[in-house]
């Protein structure tokens, strides 16, 4: 999978290429991200990107030339390109997982009051938020994304069974984990874990993780 990120700050997106799991995707050849400066794509002084609201108003707005250029140099014929905003659809591990099914994302981070209208009109395919908060830049939200998209690209996680017992696979949340020492500042661990009884500890995990969502998230029981 090929990911574009067009941002005014895709050093944000450093330190998670670097790291972790998405740095040995990319070393094993299951990820390629580019991170990409518009201000690369400005025609203007001081490589400038944005300008005032037309009809007035605080903050400033990405152009839309440069982005649209930009998209079309990157652009694929699999291409598919997202847009974080606060206004877009909740992103969930159902898109996640949808999205890792892709050959190549394009990602368009906003800063400022966001884009021209005319861009997400005309060259964005689907708006994503990664929740009702405002960020000052979309990359941080890029990278959200991206993470969570590349657990799911097939050999990128080591044994499928940590994906298919994370939370929200089956939409309950997961159980409580312990590992050593036995007794930690008194407190010992559930005895069941230690019984080495399989279906008992899977019983005891399943109910667990029923009660953690009636407590935490009743709304993933009643959809
Ligand atoms: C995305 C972008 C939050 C999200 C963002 C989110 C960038 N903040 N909830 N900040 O996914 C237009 C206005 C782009 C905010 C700006």
């Amino acid at each position: 999978m090929i990911i574009d990120l067009l941002s005014l700050f895709p050093e944000m997106l450093d330190g998670v290429l670097r790291t972790s799991i998405v740095a040995r995707a990319q070393k094993n050849q299951l990820l390629h991200c580019r991170p990409h400066n518009l201000r690369h794509w400005s025609t203007r002084k001081h490589r400038r990107v944005d300008d005032r609201p037309f009809g007035g108003g605080a903050g400033m707005v990405i152009q839309p030339e440069p982005l649209a250029q930009a998209i079309r140099d990157l652009k694929t014929e699999q291409a598919f390109v997202i847009y974080l905003c606060p206004d877009g659809t909740p992103f969930t591990t159902a898109i996640a997982q949808q999205l890792a099914q892709k050959s190549h994302l394009i990602f368009v981070s906003g800063h400022y009051e966001g884009i021209d209208q005319r861009i997400r009109d005309k060259y964005i395919d689907w708006e994503i938020s990664i929740g009702d908060y405002v960020l000052t830049n979309g990359t941080l939200a890029a990278a959200v994304v991206i993470d969570a998209i590349c657990r799911h690209i097939p050999g990128v996680l080591g044994n499928a069974v940590s994906l298919e017992q994370d939370s929200f696979s089956d939409g309950l949340l997961s159980p409580p984990q312990y590992t050593q020492p036995r007794v930690f500042e008194g407190m010992e661990v559930p005895e069941v874990l230690l019984s080495g009884d399989h279906a008992a500890i899977d019983r005891w995990r399943q109910r667990q993780r029923l009660e953690r969502t009636r407590q935490r998230r009743p709304d993933l029981l009643n959809g």
